[in-house]
C-alpha cells in the first residue's frame, strides 16, 4: 500500500475529535458507508471495533506491530469478513495507510496505543479525528428497532472490576437485561451487537478509554478513587487525574462520587454535566443527605428517597456482601448501588444482587494455609493504591512485590507498611525503584532477590511460572507460623507475565506444588483437599 506519507511530527494540539464527516455519525443508522477509517490495534479492542465498522460498512484498514500467530489469526478472520486490509508488523504504524487511494477520515485507536504513537502524531498533524472504542461504541449505541441500552460509567484507580460486577449483579437481581463490560474484558461494541437487548450497560472505563472517548454521555457515573498510577502512559499524573475526571462529563442523572476522597468531589464539582445531574456521595461512615454510607452495619441510602433529608431508606446489611468484608469493598458496594439506584433499581435488588455476586479471582485471594502460613494471591495489586489495601489486611507479611512499576513512587506505601513487613521476596525485570523505597524506608527488612544470572529477578516475559516457583519457594523458606505470604506487586505483570490472571495463577500452582511437596516428603496423607498434614488447599 503506497501513497501520501505524513510526518509524524509531534504537536501541543489535543487531537482532532469530529470532521463534517464524523460529526454527524450519532447512531447505527447514520452513513457510515464507504467511510475509511484505520483500526489501531488487533487485540480485544480493536478486533470488535474492526467487525463493526466493516458491519456497518465503513472501508476498513487494521494496523498492529504485533506480527504473531493470534494476530495473524485475527487478520485472516478481518479479511473474510470485509477488511480492506490489515497490515502487521513493527514498521506499520509510523504513517497513515492509504485507503481507496485517499487519506483516512478516521482512527480507532485501542487503548493500550499511547497518544504519543507515530500513527496517532500522523493522524493530530493531518486532521484526522481520533476515537477510541468506546467513543465508536457511544456513537452506535442507539439503532433503530432496538433497545438503547442506558450506559452506567465505572473508573477509578483501584476498585473498578469489583464495582462493575457488583453492578451487574444488582441490576440483574431488578429483572433488568445487564452487562458487565468494557475494560473488565467483554468489548462495549460486543454487547450492542449481541442478540440479547440490553436494558443497562455497567461500563468499566480505563483513564486510556476515557482519554479517547469525546461524547459519552452516561446516565450515571462514578470515580472511586485515584492515586498514582499509569503515570508512564499519560505523561503526568495530572493528565492521568484528568482522563479519570472526564467519566463525570455530560452525565445525566447522576455523578457518585466517594466523600472520604475529595478529589473525587472536586471532580464532579469541575464537570460538565447535563443540567439536573446530581452530585450522590458515598462514605463508609454515616451518610450525609445525597450520600449513601453505613448506620450500624447497614447499607443505607439518603439520597435517592423523597424523605432524605431526615430518613434513610436500608439497602442491605454488610454481611451481604460477604464474610469479613474489607472497607474498599464496602465502599465498592455503596457506588454500585448508588449507581444502581440512580438507574430506578429498587432497594431489595441491591441485597439480592450483592449476596448473588461472586467476587473474581486474584483479588485478596486466600490460597492455602501451609504449616500456619497463610498464602494469600492478590496478583489484581497492579499498582500502590492496591497493594496499600491488602497489606493493611495483614500482619506480620513476607510480601512476594515487584514488577512493570509504570513510573509510580513507592515511598509512601513501604513507609506506610514497614512494620508489618518479615521479609520481601522481589520479583520483576527491573525492580529497581522498589528495591531504592525499600533500602531507604525499611532497611531492616530483609530483602530476598535472585541472581540476575539466574532465573527469577532480572527474568523477561514468558519466564511466569519459574519465577512466581521460585519466589514462593524463597518466600516459605523465612515465612513462619502465624506469617501471611501476600503476593501483591504493586506493579503491573507485563515483564514477566502474559497478564496479572497468568501471574496470580502461577503463584496459585506454585503454592499447590509447595503443598503437595510437603504432604510427599511430611507425614500427612495425600488425598486431594485434606487439611491433614496443615496443607488447606482452596
Ligand atoms: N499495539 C500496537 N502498537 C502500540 C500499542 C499496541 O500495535 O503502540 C497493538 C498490540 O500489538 C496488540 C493491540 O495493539 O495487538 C493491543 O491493544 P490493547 O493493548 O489496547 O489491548 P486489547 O487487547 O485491545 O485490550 C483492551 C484493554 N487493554 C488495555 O487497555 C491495555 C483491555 O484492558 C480491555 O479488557 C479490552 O481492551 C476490552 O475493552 C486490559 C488492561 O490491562 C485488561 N487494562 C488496563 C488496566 O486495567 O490497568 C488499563
Amino acid at each position: 500500500m503506497g501513497g501520501p506519507r505524513v510526518s509524524p511530527e509531534p504537536s501541543a494540539e489535543p487531537p482532532l475529535t469530529d470532521t463534517d464527516r464524523t460529526r454527524d455519525l450519532r447512531s447505527w443508522d447514520a452513513d457510515w458507508s464507504g467511510l475509511r477509517v484505520v483500526v489501531a490495534g488487533i487485540g480485544t479492542a480493536g478486533f470488535a471495533a474492526a467487525d463493526t465498522l466493516i458491519e456497518l460498512g465503513a472501508a476498513v484498514v487494521v494496523v498492529d506491530a504485533a506480527d504473531t500467530d493470534a494476530s495473524r489469526q485475527a487478520a485472516d478472520t478481518l479479511r473474510i469478513v470485509g477488511a480492506r486490509d490489515v497490515l502487521l508488523g513493527p514498521d506499520t504504524g509510523g504513517t497513515l495507510p492509504v485507503i481507496d487511494d485517499a487519506q483516512p477520515e478516521l482512527i480507532v485507536v485501542s487503548p493500550g496505543w499511547r497518544p504519543t504513537a507515530p500513527l496517532l502524531r500522523a493522524a493530530q498533524a493531518a486532521g484526522v479525528p481520533v476515537w477510541g472504542d468506546t467513543e465508536l461504541a457511544w456513537r452506535v449505541s442507539e439503532r433503530a428497532g432496538r433497545k438503547t441500552p442506558a450506559w452506567l460509567a465505572i473508573t477509578g484507580t483501584n476498585g473498578k472490576t469489583t464495582t462493575v460486577g457488583m453492578t451487574e449483579a444488582i441490576l440483574q437481581a431488578a429483572g433488568l437485561r445487564a452487562i458487565a463490560v468494557g475494560n473488565v474484558g467483554t468489548p462495549i461494541l460486543d454487547a450492542l451487537r449481541d442478540p440479547v437487548e440490553y436494558d443497562v450497560l455497567a461500563v468499566e472505563l480505563s483513564s486510556f478509554q476515557l482519554h479517547y472517548s469525546h461524547s459519552l454521555s452516561p446516565l450515571a457515573s462514578v470515580c472511586l478513587n485515584v492515586a498514582e498510577d499509569h503515570v508512564d502512559w499519560h505523561g503526568s499524573y495530572e493528565a492521568y487525574r484528568d482522563a479519570k475526571a472526564s467519566v463525570y462529563a455530560r452525565t445525566r442523572v447522576a455523578c457518585v462520587y466517594n466523600a472520604e476522597q475529595i478529589e473525587t468531589e472536586r471532580m464532579v464539582e469541575d464537570a460538565d454535566v447535563v443540567e439536573g445531574a446530581r452530585a450522590i456521595g458515598f462514605t463508609t461512615g454515616a451518610p450525609a443527605v445525597s450520600m449513601l454510607g453505613i448506620v450500624d452495619g447497614l447499607l443505607v441510602d439518603r439520597a435517592f428517597i423523597a424523605e432524605r433529608r431526615d430518613s434513610a431508606a436500608e439497602l442491605a446489611q454488610i454481611s451481604d456482601i460477604g464474610d469479613l468484608v474489607p472497607r474498599h469493598q464496602v465502599a465498592n458496594a455503596l457506588a454500585a448501588a448508588a449507581l444502581a439506584r440512580a438507574a430506578g433499581v429498587e432497594p431489595v435488588a441491591v441485597r439480592d444482587g450483592l449476596r448473588a455476586y461472586q467476587p473474581g479471582a486474584h483479588r485478596i485471594q486466600p490460597v492455602a494455609t501451609l504449616d500456619g502460613v497463610l498464602w494469600v494471591n492478590d496478583s489484581k495489586a497492579t499498582n500502590p493504591h492496591a497493594a496499600d489495601a491488602s497489606l493493611a489486611a495483614f500482619r506480620p507479611v513476607v510480601w512476594i512485590a515487584g514488577g512493570l512499576s509504570k513510573g509510580v513512587a513507592y515511598e509512601d506505601l513501604i513507609t506506610r507498611h514497614r512494620e508489618r513487613l518479615s521479609a520481601v521476596v522481589l520479583i520483576g525485570v527491573d525492580s529497581a525503584d522498589l528495591r531504592t523505597a525499600l533500602a531507604r524506608h525499611a532497611p531492616d527488612v530483609p530483602v530476598i532477590e535472585r541472581d540476575a544470572g539466574e532465573t527469577g529477578t532480572g527474568q523477561p516475559a514468558g519466564a511466569g511460572s519459574d519465577v512466581m516457583a521460585w519466589a514462593v519457594s524463597a518466600a516459605a523458606a523465612v515465612a513462619s507460623d502465624g506469617d501471611t505470604v501476600l503476593m501483591a506487586p504493586a506493579a503491573a505483570s507485563m515483564d514477566q507475565f502474559v497478564s496479572y490472571a497468568e501471574r496470580g495463577d502461577a503463584f496459585i500452582q506454585a503454592v499447590r506444588d509447595l503443598s503437595t511437596g510437603e504432604r510427599t516428603a511430611g507425614a500427612g496423607p495425600t488425598g486431594q483437599g485434606s487439611t491433614d498434614g496443615g496443607a488447606d488447599v482452596d
